[in-house]
């Protein structure tokens, strides 16, 4: 009787895997998995629960999850340069809030980005800071709105008895300043804790700041935005053996049980392909981010941060507003096949949410896939055909897009193949 709908389920599966193929997708938080890491998801892993650590589980049955499990940790710490390191969040929340809810307690004062300036909704009031203390205050910003202001944070500091400093964002452009705030955290015994869901594969291809070599105390992050992994989370930090063993219960059994295997094991090749390839991919990144931005610009977008060369990540922020605002662009740009969201920009009130005046470009998935700055300017004029002449282009993005179907850096056949110097496949011809 319900077959039926099976099938109908199947059909949107298959409907949604040709669509995406045949769209630029432009948002900041999302990313794809080679062929290789994708197609070692359904396995038998996907039945299976590990609760614990490799070696010291409490079910039987989990020596080949162990040794994966072992060997994503292994090579996850050495990108990150630490000395722990846990896989076990399922997302970079549940990771938060196996941090948040070690350090924080009812009534601490923790000082956050705000919602316009990027913060994350779990760093907020209705997400996991919230769960444990409504003392929340948000770092101030110098009048860009796109960069803390240093100064007048250390002046808090100086005054407010703060317990927890928030750093990173999902609205992210420029570096927050760990290097400079860390000093006065670790005199005065501030916990600072650094969300790096945003720019975790920049920093893993050293092409971002260092947030744990600048001082940061633990890092946090999920495993799927700028880093090409599975949809997951991590913490990792250098902190004494003692303290990690709280943040250890934190993650297990304080946040999550079993920690779904069947996403683990696509991650530990991803980290493969990052040891291999993250530097030059990084690169790439927050190079197709300066060329999107300045084409965009030159084709008289408002991007934001002008002053600044708009970007060091692999974000960009345009003002849309004399456009009809983030929810009218996205809408436009979607029914042209081009994929990204509205977003708030600075200062702007929490009200205008559901239009803000801002959309969030993210150039990392469509680097993936073989994009360089020449197809950044190709971008900008896509824009600026749909959105100040008018024009339908969404056959034209579709035509262009089928054009890069590869995951690059990648150990995926086809990847290497298009790697592969002409003159070494004249030689095998
Ligand atoms: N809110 C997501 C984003 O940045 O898109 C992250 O969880």
């Amino acid at each position: 009787m319900y077959e039926k709908n099976v099938e109908r389920i199947e059909e949107i599966v298959r409907e949604q895997n040709s669509w995406r193929m045949e769209t630029i997708n432009l948002i900041a938080s999302e990313n794809v998995l080679s062929r290789r890491a994708r197609a070692v998801m359904g396995s038998d892993f996907c039945h299976r629960y590990a609760e614990g650590h490799p070696g010291e589980r409490y079910y039987q049955g989990t020596e080949k999850i162990d040794e994966i499990e072992t060997r994503a940790k292994q090579h996850l710490k050495s990108l990150f340069n630490c000395r722990h390191l846990d896989v076990r969040p399922v997302s970079g929340t549940v990771a938060n809030d196996a941090v948040f809810s070690r350090y924080i307690r009812p009534g601490d004062i923790v000082m956050v980005n705000s919602t316009a300036g990027g913060g994350h909704i779990s760093h907020h009031k209705s997400g996991s800071v919230g769960k444990y203390t409504s003392n929340i205050i948000n770092f101030p910003l110098t009048p860009d709105g796109f960069h803390i202001d240093v100064a007048h944070t250390l002046d808090i500091l100086e005054r407010v008895p703060v317990k927890v400093l928030i750093l990173g964002k999902s609205l992210y452009l420029f570096p927050d300043p760990v290097k400079e705030l860390a000093p006065l955290c670790k005199e005065r015994g501030i916990i600072l804790i650094y969300d790096a869901a945003h720019v975790l594969g920049l920093i893993a291809g050293k092409r971002f700041h260092d947030p744990l070599g600048e001082g940061a105390h633990i890092i946090t992050a999920s495993t799927h935005k700028t880093f090409f992994g599975s949809q997951r989370g991590i913490a990792f930090s250098n902190m004494k053996d003692s303290e990690w063993a709280l943040i250890d219960k934190g993650a297990f059994p304080g946040s999550s049980s079993n920690h779904h295997l069947d996403t683990l094991v696509p991650l530990a090749i991803t980290a493969y392909e990052y040891l291999e390839f993250g530097e030059d991919y990084a690169d790439q990144v927050i190079r197709n981010a300066k060329a999107l931005a300045r084409a965009l610009y030159d084709a008289g977008f408002n991007v934001q941060a002008a002053q600044f060369g708009f970007t060091e990540s692999h974000q960009v922020a345009v003002d849309v507003s004399e456009l009809g605002g983030g929810d009218e662009v996205a809408r436009i740009l979607k029914d042209n096949h081009i994929i990204l969201n509205m977003n708030l920009l600075p200062h702007e009130p929490l009200e205008r949410v559901a239009n803000p005046a801002g959309i969030r470009i993210g150039v990392q998935e469509m680097t993936r896939f073989g994009m360089k700055e020449a197809e950044m300017k190709v971008i900008a004029e896509l824009f600026k055909k749909c959105l100040r002449q008018g024009k339908y282009m969404g056959d034209e993005v579709k035509d262009f897009r089928r054009q890069y179907q590869i995951v690059f850096y990648s150990f995926d056949e086809d990847a290497i193949a298009a790697r592969r110097p002409k003159a070494v496949e004249a030689a095998q011809s």
